[in-house]
């Protein structure tokens, strides 16, 4: 079971074709005089031409280790975490120790409180990263690979708690969310890039967890959010 209560609290900080003629002249040049092409990782060579699915090296967004909330993808800014419907809530992040299977991880901790108005506002929470300039493609991947648990404090989270992965891509079609179901123990979770529209994945300009606790009206929760070894493959 994760350590309720991280010893670091220390707070997540707020924090790119040219045309090459020439040298296409050249690698012409060189693909004329090659019998048969070189095949990467995951394609055969099939008469003249590669077939296959190739493959691609994982990127890790954040495994934590380096102690610090700047993620491991030099495309996505620091982490941060915020509340919504309001956005006024105490929620805190930041390092976690111990993380999955490693030194360290990232914690969400939330104390939420629907207001008191006589209708359900859909207030909840979320940790997240957004691409520091721009957009990121991501869509030569298969799957994204996180590890998460969750676990619910006092009071306790509503049974219809849900988490979602949220895929912002606001270029093109606004966030797309893919739901997960996180575990008081940490837990691998894949979610499929099949899931994402590819004119989402390859506009990729963010990356974020968010609780949904679908309070009732008046309704409060606790809890605590914990997130590590981000990567896709
Ligand atoms: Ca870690
Ligand atoms: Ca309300």
């Amino acid at each position: 079971m994760p350590t309720p209560f991280p010893r670091s609290d220390r707070a997540t900080g707020t924090t790119e074709r040219r045309a090459a003629f020439g040298w296409a002249i050249l690698l012409g040049a060189c693909t004329a005089r090659t019998e048969a092409p070189l095949c990467g990782p995951g394609t055969v060579l099939s008469g003249d031409h590669c077939v296959g699915a190739p493959e691609t090296d994982p990127l890790l967004i954040d495994d934590f280790e380096d102690g610090d909330p700047i993620p491991a993808a030099a495309q996505f800014a620091p982490w941060q975490c915020y509340s919504y419907n309001p956005g006024y809530q105490p929620v805190t992040c930041g390092l976690a120790t111990p993380g999955a299977d490693s030194n360290f991880g990232q914690y969400l901790a939330f104390r939420l409180v629907d207001p008191l108005d006589g209708a359900p506002n859909g207030t909840g929470a979320g940790l997240r990263t957004v691409v520091g300039a721009g957009t990121v493609d991501l869509a030569a991947y298969t799957t994204l690979v996180l590890r998460v648990a969750l676990l619910s404090d006092s009071p306790p989270l509503p049974d219809e708690t849900v988490v979602l992965v949220r895929f912002g891509c606001s270029r093109s079609i606004g966030a797309i969310a893919v739901e997960i179901v996180p575990t008081v123990e940490w837990t691998t979770v894949e979610v499929p890039m099949s899931d994402v529209p590819e004119t989402c994945a390859a506009f990729v300009d963010g990356l974020d967890l968010q609780i949904q606790p679908a309070l009732a009206d008046g309704q409060e929760t606790a809890g605590v959010l914990w997130v590590d070894s981000v990567y896709l493959e």
